[in-house]
């Protein structure tokens, strides 16, 4: 049975509704269905993004307008489900940003918490409150809420990264602040490697008090989160749905490595015939390695080296890689689990 099914609509009751509307006042029966639903229920579409077209166009980008006027040279993947909101999910962001050689993407910040996920180029570099990091293919950088950042490029190639942001929960809760730095890049005040070294390396300074909820590491390269997933892949205890699935954690408390966004790495072998999967975060994929197919509520999605695609909320995913594949991954679980809505399903096949 529906969870709320709407009465019939009388004359009297259809002359009761436009009375109230002008008082904006709603009768809950005519919406309830809508608002409470028995089950996630939304426009949101699976769809993928292949990143040699996203490269062409932003590399005609780059000859159409400047980082430095814009501040940020990005293009927005939104879902097409629901055009013109800037999402890719309900309540995550992703763009793909461009910086050509010489380029600087000017200082400032904002409320909204930032995931960068380095796909092609090798060696610009991003700021995070006075400290620099270089960037190479697969590194996953943080950019806490309200802290100063801005991005350079001093190689010979334009370097594009996947920006992740938590824009729409932000909004949700009407809290967005943003300013301007007033210069292009802010002053350096840390060795760069001074993060990862003082809290990425199983120690941490003795007296350390933490500011904020975010990881204070804010580069984990992928180059040494792969070379876990190689020694873990020998063991082969495959999870039926997951394949081998990590999550980046926040050495500081063992959370998630950011306060609104849940990050992993998932590899995938060769011909794995993975388990269907659904849970009420959208996930966003990124392939780093690999290539295949998933289905995703029905629908078929063909992914390759470094496409991103999403999985709405409560769809059946089912992955299937032509090759080994590593993704990276990304969606809102941490926040729904702060507020107790997170729910998976894993198909009753334990
Ligand atoms: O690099 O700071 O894709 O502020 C969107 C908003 C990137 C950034 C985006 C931003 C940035």
């Amino acid at each position: 049975m529906s969870f709320a099914k709407a009465p019939m609509d009388t004359a009297e009751r259809q002359n009761f509704y436009k009375k109230i509307d002008d008082q904006s006042y709603t009768a809950l029966w005519t919406v309830l269905n809508n608002i409470i639903t028995p089950e996630p229920r939304s426009n949101w579409l699976a769809h993928v993004w292949r990143f040699t077209r996203q490269k062409d166009h932003l590399l005609e980008v780059g000859g159409l307008i400047t980082a430095k006027r814009p501040k940020r040279r990005v293009l927005v993947l939104e879902n097409p489900g629901l055009r013109g909101q800037s999402r890719i999910t309900t309540s995550l962001y992703a763009g793909l940003q461009i910086v050509m050689p010489d380029e600087v993407a000017p200082a400032h910040r904002h409320s909204q918490c930032a995931l960068r996920l380095v796909l092609d180029g090798n060696g610009a570099h991003t700021s995070v409150d006075g400290e620099r990091t270089i960037m190479s293919f697969g590194d996953f950088i943080i950019t806490p809420p309200w802290t100063w950042h801005d991005h350079g490029n001093s190689t010979d190639e334009p370097m594009i990264w996947l920006d992740g942001l938590d824009i729409a929960v932000v909004s949700l809760f009407d809290a967005s602040f943003a300013e301007e730095y007033g210069a292009d890049e802010q002053p350096i005040v840390h060795n760069i490697g001074d993060s990862s070294a003082r809290y990425g390396a199983n120690l941490m300074p003795v007296d350390f008090v933490h500011k904020g909820l975010a990881s204070p590491i804010f580069n984990y390269p992928y180059e040494r989160s792969r070379e876990a997933l190689e020694a873990l892949k020998k063991s082969q205890e495959w999870d039926r749905c997951h394949g081998l699935k990590m999550r980046f954690v926040n050495p500081v408390d063992g959370g998630w490595a950011m306060p609104t966004i849940a990050t992993g790495l998932q590899l995938l072998p060769k011909g794995f015939s993975a388990a269907p999967y659904r849970s009420t975060d959208a996930m966003v994929f990124v392939v780093l390695e690999g290539s295949g197919k998933s289905q995703i509520g029905g629908k078929e999605i063909i992914w390759g080296k470094k496409d991103v695609f999403v999985a709405p909320s409560w769809h059946w995913v089912t992955h299937m890689p032509l090759e080994e594949t590593v993704f990276f991954t990304y969606s809102d679980r941490v926040a729904q689990e702060k507020l107790g809505l997170w729910r998976e399903d894993r198909g009753n096949q334990e």
